[in-house]
């Protein structure tokens, strides 16, 4: 077992540092958060650590550090996570198996984090129906994938959980700022079974975490459209 002393900086609304937290906590590995809101979520005054301004290129969450060593960016720092922790990988055995993990991995972040910001980004009502649109027909392909296993890449939870992780954890939320359509039963399923991953206990939203994230998306919407009349 590594002794690596591990650092997230990240943020509970930040999808992509949910991808990392899920991770780390999915695979047992001990961490310590430091919080850095978000501009966006940003409390007045609230002081951005020194070390974050420092190391984060974009000064964008996630960012890790593993024994000294900075990492920022969600993907690299999970396929980082895989280097430093390799007896508690999220990749299965196999080049091709982890080929389809990779691409999985890619093309969620792609077709379902698209749509999934562009609803609660959305200010327009076509807009948001349209990322509904979207986002319901990445929910097909996620179905046809689950059809063959229980897990969206395979017998075992694997990175793409990691990435659903951050979807599932505000698809109440989601719901709620315009977020239309039935999920497949497969996915349905999908989510009650991460919803049992030790990684889920520690970025799951409680119901203030959601109304949090409702009400600022909702005030956002309030702003830009005032701004536009
Ligand atoms: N590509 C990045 C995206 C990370 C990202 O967009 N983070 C947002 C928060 S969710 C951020 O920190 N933005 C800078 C800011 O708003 O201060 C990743 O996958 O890690």
């Amino acid at each position: 077992m590594s002794a690596s002393t591990v650092t997230l900086f990240g943020h509970w609304i930040c999808p992509f540092s949910v991808r990392v937290e899920f991770a780390l906590a999915q695979r047992g590995i001990e961490y310590t958060i430091v919080d850095v809101p978000p501009r966006a979520v940003r409390p007045k005054g609230f002081v951005v650590p020194e070390e974050f301004i420092a190391h984060s290129p974009k000064l964008e969450v996630p960012m890790v550090k593993i024994d000294g060593e900075y990492l920022a960016d969600s993907i690299p720092i999970l396929e980082w996570l895989e280097e430093k922790f390799a007896d508690s990988s999220l990749l299965p055995q196999g080049d091709d198996a982890q080929a389809i993990v990779r691409d999985r991995v890619e093309w969620l972040n792609k077709n379902v984090y698209r749509p999934m910001i562009g609803v609660y980004y959305g200010t327009d009502a076509a807009l948001i129906q349209e990322s509904s649109v979207a986002f319901m027909k990445a929910m097909d392909t996620i179905d046809e994938w689950l059809q063959t296993s229980p897990w969206l890449a395979g017998d075992t939870p694997t990175l793409t959980e990691a990435i659903m992780a951050g979807v599932y954890t505000r698809l109440d939320g989601l719901r709620r700022l315009g977020l239309t359509g039935e999920l497949p039963a497969s996915v349905q399923q999908h989510i009650e079974r991460c919803t049992h991953l030790v990684g889920w206990e520690k970025v799951q939203w409680s119901e203030e975490q959601t109304n949090d994230f409702v009400g600022r998306f909702l005030k956002y919407r309030e702003i830009q459209n005032a701004a536009k009349n």
